[in-house]
């Protein structure tokens, strides 16, 4: 679409125009891909953050000098004039100064909603509590197979907007449930949840309104993709809508079923491709891989190339990522394990038991929910983190525990409780903001820790 014709669908979808005294909430890496969008549209905009020295405030002043900025705390003279919220992922709806200006009549508008006005290309989005970032890019690697020229980004890392390029023939965002909560207008093509498990319960209402913040990535009409085996996934289908299936323990729609002698990803009764061919490990991810196959499909993507992509796919860094084996013991970084379902389902992946690393912030989950597959799959845990004392409480005593400082120190000591043959999974069902920057620099100081091993 060329600008113009992005100027009408903003002012018709979002009655966003040259007269809207639009303010960007929050200065990370949405509010800079925001400011940036809205400059070409020629918008005039402020930016606020409650941060004193946001990181991108020096980058946003040396590019729009102009613009207001306010930081250190949330000016409410500042939303009172605002006609247009356009408030970043990372902050919560429920601050006073946001529901103040919503309540004498600001609108309320998401960086998707802007992205989703200014296509026409078809939008695949994605949602769920874990497999968003693998199947996003599992669906990249099918479009480079199928030579679509296809764009991956949103909650994955790169924001939307900035993926937006005439050139592009698909778009498949990944979507968490702080960006779909104030999304009003995105109709995607095809959509998806995946799964949806505790997660994130201190920012929303319960499971409950939590999933129905995940629902909201089927506003429109597009086709749905559901998974067979989440009951709450499968209760969002809407019977009149286009809906595709998937599963890994029901023969319906895509799904895992034995065919001559070996197991396949079929789709209803036409075999796709062999499990062994997937170089991903566990159940979990033939999961993704069904979801993308299933997404793929109704996209309209050739299933040859599609296969392809999923067989040169060898997953993400951070995810069940194996860095090592160190005198016959393995060592696997799961650092992006953040909630309870990912932790389980990496679990569920071992024949043997493992040396479990876990803890940090459990986000206001309910560790319990953890403990069958601890029993299950763990010979030990190692805890770290805010919130060690309550998965050591939740485990009482069923598995040993121990309790360290750091990931370094946990590392070291599961060094000491292994023997050959042995894994040390580090799958920690939490948060890492308590104690490190985000997931990957967890994950990197496990993996630094375990190459000192090896020295
Ligand atoms: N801020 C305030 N006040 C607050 C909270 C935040 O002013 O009360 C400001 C911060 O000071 C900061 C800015 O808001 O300057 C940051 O905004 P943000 O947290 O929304 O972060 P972004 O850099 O815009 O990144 C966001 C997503 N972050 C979150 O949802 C927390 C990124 O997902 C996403 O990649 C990016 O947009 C592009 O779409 C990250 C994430 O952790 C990877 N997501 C969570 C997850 O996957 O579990 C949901
Ligand atoms: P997300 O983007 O939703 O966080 P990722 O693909 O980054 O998902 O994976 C996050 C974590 O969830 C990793 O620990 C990974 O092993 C696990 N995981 C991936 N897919 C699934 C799934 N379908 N069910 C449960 N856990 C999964």
């Amino acid at each position: 679409m060329n600008r113009d014709a992005i100027s009408k669908s903003l002012d018709s979808k979002l009655s966003l125009n040259k007269d809207s005294k639009v303010l960007v909430v929050g200065l990370g890496d949405t509010g800079f891909s925001v400011a940036k969008f809205l400059h070409t549209q020629a918008i005039s905009f402020a930016v606020i953050d409650s941060r004193d020295k946001p990181p991108l405030n020096d980058a946003l002043l040396a590019e729009y000098p102009d613009t207001p900025v306010f930081t250190g705390g949330f000016d409410e003279a500042a939303f009172n004039v605002a006609t247009h919220l356009i408030v970043s992922p990372g902050v919560s709806l429920q601050e006073v100064s946001i529901q103040k200006a919503l309540g004498i009549g600001a609108s309320l508008v998401s960086d998707i909603d802007l992205f989703a006005c200014s296509t026409d290309k078809p939008i695949v989005a994605i949602t769920g509590s874990n497999g968003k970032s693998t199947v996003t890019t599992m669906l990249g690697a099918m479009g480079q197979a199928a030579e679509m020229k296809t764009a991956i980004g949103g909650n994955l890392g790169i924001p939307a907007l900035d993926l937006l390029d005439e050139t592009i023939e698909l778009y498949v965002i990944e979507l968490s449930s702080f960006q779909l909560e104030r999304v009003s207008s995105l109709n995607a093509k095809v959509a998806t949840v995946l799964n949806v498990s505790a997660d994130h319960l201190d920012r929303h209402d319960g499971i409950k309104g939590y999933a129905k913040e995940k629902q909201n990535v089927f506003s429109g009409d597009g086709v749905m993709i559901l998974n067979e085996d989440d009951s709450i996934v499968k209760g969002m289908q809407i019977k009149t809508r286009e809906t595709e299936f998937f599963s890994i323990h029901k023969n319906i729609g895509f799904h895992l079923q034995q065919y001559k002698d070996q197991n396949w990803l079929m789709h209803d009764d036409q075999p796709m491709m062999q499990q062994q061919d997937l170089p991903l490990e566990g159940l979990h991810n033939v999961a993704n891989a069904l979801a993308a196959l299933a997404i793929g499909t109704a996209i309209g993507l050739d299933k040859k190339a599609m296969c392809d992509g999923l067989r040169k796919f060898k997953g993400l860094n951070h995810r069940m990522q194996r860095v090592a084996n160190v005198k016959g013991v393995t060592w696997v970084n799961d650092s992006k394990a953040t909630n309870i379902g990912a932790c389980v389902a990496a679990l569920e992946g071992y024949q043997n038991k493992v040396v479990l690393i876990a803890g940090g912030d459990a986000k206001g989950a309910d560790m319990n929910e953890l403990i069958p597959a601890v029993k299950a799959k763990a010979k030990s845990v190692v805890l770290m983190g805010k919130d060690a004392d309550m998965i050591d409480a939740a485990i009482n005593g069923s598995v040993p525990t121990y309790k360290v400082e750091s990931v370094k120190q946990a590392v070291q000591l599961a060094a000491t409780l292994v023997v050959d043959g042995d894994s040390v999974l580090l799958s920690p069902a939490c948060a890492s903001i308590d104690q490190y920057k985000n997931y990957k620099d967890r994950g990197d100081k496990f993996t630094s820790a375990v190459m000192e091993l090896v020295a």
